[in-house]
């Protein structure tokens, strides 16, 4: 592996952050995410292409893998961070407007729920495939989604829920939301949706995991 960005890649498929860090076993005293982003940066490559060429590519494995159940959330955490340490690298750049995000999405839990471990992974990996992520928390009104989709026009939304009862409360949202935006994108998710709820409380898309809303996501950039 000579191209230190299909390197980067694999620090991020296989969540290896740094130097020091001890996972996983087998990349043990090799660089990580952190250094080689660093390093790519200062050979001379263009941060958009360390995100494009690099990171992305990595999680998108890791997105697929997690889809088929080949890895579980431990590993997705690690990946996570391995993003993170080498986004810390390429911050400027996106500040300075020089790596271009596909789009805005907007991400929380609805009303009543507090389950924010799946749509955190969904907010990470969704960041990890090129979008700015602006992640509301949870238990989060439909008025203050009304507010930010207002902030930032074009954005995506994207609906979780963990609970039969918080269920009702999506789609109450979705409806609200879809009566003063009517072209909003709205994408749901959560363990007890099926597309047919998708459909019944009009959301655009239903994915049943992360890399689905990935691949979603994909086929709606401006
Ligand atoms: Co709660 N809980 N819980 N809980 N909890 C469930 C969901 C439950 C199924 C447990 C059970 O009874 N067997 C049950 C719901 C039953 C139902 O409604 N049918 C339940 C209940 C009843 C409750 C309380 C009411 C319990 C009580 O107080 N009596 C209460 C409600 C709190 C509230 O929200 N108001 C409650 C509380 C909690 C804790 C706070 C203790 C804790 C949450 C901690 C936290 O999230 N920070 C908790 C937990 C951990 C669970 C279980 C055990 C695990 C949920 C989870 O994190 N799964 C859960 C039982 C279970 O699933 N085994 C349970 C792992 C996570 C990675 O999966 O969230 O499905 P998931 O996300 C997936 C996909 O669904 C998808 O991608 C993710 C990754 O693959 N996805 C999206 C999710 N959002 C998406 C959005 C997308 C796309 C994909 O696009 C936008």
């Amino acid at each position: 592996m000579e191209n230190i960005l299909d390197k980067l890649s694999h620090c991020i498929e296989f969540g290896k952050i740094n130097l020091a860090s001890p996972y996983p076993p087998d990349m043990k005293g090799q660089e990580g995410a952190d250094e080689l982003a660093k390093t790519a940066l200062d050979q001379g490559n263009p941060a958009s292409d360390i995100l494009q060429k690099g990171l992305v590519p990595g999680m998108e494995k890791v997105g697929v893998k997690f889809r088929e159940n080949k890895i579980f959330v431990p590993q997705v955490l690690m990946s996570a961070k391995a993003m993170n340490a080498a986004m810390v690298h390429l911050k400027p750049f996106f500040q300075s407007g020089e790596i271009e995000r596909k789009g805005k999405f907007v991400i929380c839990t609805v009303a009543g729920d507090l389950h924010d471990i799946g749509k955190n992974l969904v907010s990470m990996m969704i960041e990890g495939s090129g979008w700015e992520v602006i992640d509301l928390g949870v238990d989060v009104q439909t008025s203050k989604l009304v507010e930010t989709i207002k902030e930032n026009p074009g954005c995506v939304i994207g609906l979780s829920a963990l609970l039969t009862t918080t269920m009702n409360n999506m789609a109450d949202t979705v409806k609200e939301i879809k009566a003063e935006f009517p072209s909003q994108v709205i994408v749901v998710g959560g363990a007890p949706l099926t597309d047919e709820f998708r459909i019944e409380i009009g959301a655009d898309f239903y994915s049943p995991d992360p890399q689905g809303a990935v691949e979603y996501l994909n086929t709606v950039v401006a």
